[in-house]
């Protein structure tokens, strides 16, 4: 299997970390995002969306990180990332979308217009997607936060495929414009993915990364 990804892409990061805990033979691909390699033709034939991550497995080819890591999971038979009880499933597939529809999808775009952006000259953050993106944080932000208080994981307490789909933007938590000072359930909860040993693997210091959300 090959993993074609950016390096230090945040969603592309969420994949490695459970090729990692898991132990996988799967190749990892680097492609430059800011050249454009991802609208060149040979990578829109495995992903017409232009974006990575993308998984390819034989003559399977599957986009979005969260299909691909419950792909992953699975094939690697029975483990604690992804559980085969139906109620954890579910459970770990919720959070998972609530981050990618929600509460990531609006850090993700802070991070770009206000941090990305600036640093490959892409020139001024759009201020509408700004405020959007900074009411949407206000809105979902206490949901995590309230779940996390006494919480160790997001789901049955132990770290499944869930809690390396909401780490992804961790790194930037302290530099976009939002104020994430009140959630202190938020802040514990992403200080513990920060030092758990396969998601510390997939990254590299923030100041160094580059993103694309
Ligand atoms: N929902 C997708 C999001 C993928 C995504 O936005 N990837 C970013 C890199 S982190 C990307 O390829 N951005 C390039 C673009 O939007 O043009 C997933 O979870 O895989």
């Amino acid at each position: 299997m090959i993993l074609h990804t950016v390096p230090g892409s945040p969603n592309g990061r969420k994949v490695e970390a459970v090729i990692f805990h898991l132990g996988l033979d799967v190749e990892i691909r680097h492609h430059d995002l800011f050249t454009g390699e991802l609208r060149g033709s040979d990578y829109l034939a495995i992903n017409p969306n232009a974006k990575a991550p993308t998984l390819v497995d034989g003559d399977f080819k599957l986009w979005e990180s969260a299909a691909i890591m419950q792909y992953l999971a699975d094939k690697a038979g029975e483990n604690t990332l992804f559980p085969r009880n139906p109620r954890s499933r579910a459970d770990i597939t919720r959070w998972q979308s609530w981050q990618g529809l929600y509460f990531n999808a609006a850090l993700g775009t802070l991070a770009f217009e206000t941090i990305a952006k600036p640093r490959h000259n892409a020139g001024p953050p759009d201020t509408a997607l700004v405020e959007q993106a900074c009411a949407t944080l206000s809105r979902f932000a206490p949901v995590l936060d309230a779940h996390m208080d006494g919480r160790k994981y997001l789901v049955d307490d132990q770290l499944t495929l869930a809690d390396y789909s909401m780490a992804a933007f961790e790194p930037y938590v302290h530099l976009v414009p939002f104020n994430f000072a009140p959630y202190r359930h938020i802040h514990t909860y992403f200080g513990r993915m920060r030092q758990s040993e396969h998601w510390l693997r997939t990254g590299k210091p923030a100041a160094s990364r580059s993103i694309a959300a």
